[in-house]
């Protein structure tokens, strides 16, 4: 089978063939229909997590049960599931029974420490594998399986509540959902702050009240404090620690900044403001498989829209450079069903 992999220099990505081992107990084979490309796949590549030359990428997987272990119970074929991040927990420790399963200390990672979904097939565990809703549409679904679950639980992490302001730094693949999510799921008003009028432009069509470049404002802070009188809460979903800094001086006193982007970078956090204003900085990893589930009932209740292109599997060295270069309206997803 064809596959997405990272190159063995750890620089970029090749497509290779592949095969797959038997199945063993608890798990299931998939049939992959679309996997997403996120930010988190270009990171991976890079080794800022640790290198993994080799390592089938893809965390953004949707595909159909073809091939079910004999102790299998939760899933049959034919079934429509997830390849999600959160591949598999211990689903013992402290974590894992106290509903942050997200954070288990042996976590298994899709696209990372385990093969991913950016293959033709892919051996998921069963008991982790979320089922897609019938009315929702697969390549839609795919981009919920990272970008929506993590963004829908950054909001929640958020505490936001119905009518406060939040502002949402990036509006790339995780940040076009944040703002739908924020806006139609959590009747939240929206600033949404990227420094590129086109995912801006996104921005305002998917509900943002209020869109602001980065690059063409001196001080974002201030017209957020200004405009808003300081956002109830903030997710930072851009990729570099100046849009960390400005989150934490745009929200009002008692305010929250959700951390979820990745960049390899440190961020200011003044002592004095944190302890003053009472500012709570708290980081935020994916979701567990319910909040999964939840995110995708609002897509298939059309609350949510995932905006997706789809791309032939032969041109994700290209979708890679498109992600890195920052052009990517939305999210890239490849096709594995041609
Ligand atoms: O669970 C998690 N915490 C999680 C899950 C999934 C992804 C974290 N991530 C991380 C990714 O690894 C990545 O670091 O979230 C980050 C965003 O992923 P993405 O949305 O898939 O990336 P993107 O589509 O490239 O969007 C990034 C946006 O940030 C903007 C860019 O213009 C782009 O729209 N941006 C940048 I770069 N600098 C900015 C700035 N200073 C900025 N926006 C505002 N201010
Ligand atoms: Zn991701």
């Amino acid at each position: 089978m064809k596959a997405v992999v990272v190159n063995s220099e750890s620089t970029g990505v090749e497509i290779v063939e592949k095969e797959l081992r038997p199945l063993e107990s608890g798990e299931a084979l998939v049939e992959v229909e679309y996997c997403g490309v996120c930010h988190s796949d270009l990171h991976i590549v890079h080794g800022i997590f640790g290198k993994v030359p080799g390592r089938t990428l893809g965390h953004e997987g949707i595909g159909i049960v073809k091939e079910i272990a004999p102790d299998v119970k939760n899933l049959k074929v034919g079934d429509r599931v997830s390849i999600a991040w959160f591949f598999e927990g211990c689903g013992a420790c402290e974590y894992c029974n106290t509903g942050r399963e997200t954070l288990c200390r042996t976590v298994k990672n899709a696209g990372y420490s385990v093969d991913g979904g950016m293959a033709e097939q892919c051996i998921v565990t069963a008991d982790y594998a979320v089922k897609v809703p019938e009315n929702l549409d697969p390549a839609q679904a795919s981009s919920i399986t990272c970008a929506g679950v993590t963004t829908y639980k950054a909001i929640k992490e958020a505490q936001l509540k119905p009518g406060q302001w939040i502002a949402l730094f990036g509006a790339g693949g995780l940040g076009n959902l944040a703002v739908q999510y924020a806006k139609k799921v959590f009747n939240a008003h929206v600033v949404a702050i990227d420094i590129n009028n086109d995912k801006l432009e996104l921005a305002k069509k998917v509900g943002a009240d209020i869109v602001i470049n980065g690059l063409e404002v001196e001080d974002v802070a201030g017209l957020i404090q200004e405009k808003t009188g300081g956002t109830h809460s903030a997710v930072v979903t851009a990729v570099s620690k100046v849009a960390f800094n400005q989150a934490v001086n745009s929200v009002r006193a008692g305010g929250r900044v959700v951390a979820v982007g990745l960049p390899s970078e440190m961020m200011d956090l003044s002592i004095v403001k944190t302890v003053l204003d009472g500012i709570q900085v708290v980081g935020s990893l994916v979701g567990t498989r319910k909040d999964l589930e939840e995110a995708f009932q609002f897509g298939a209740e059309g609350l949510v829209v995932p905006v997706v292109q789809t791309r032939p599997v032969e041109d994700a060295p290209a979708v890679f450079d498109e992600m890195a270069a920052g052009t990517i309206q939305g999210r890239m997803v490849l096709d594995f069903t041609h």
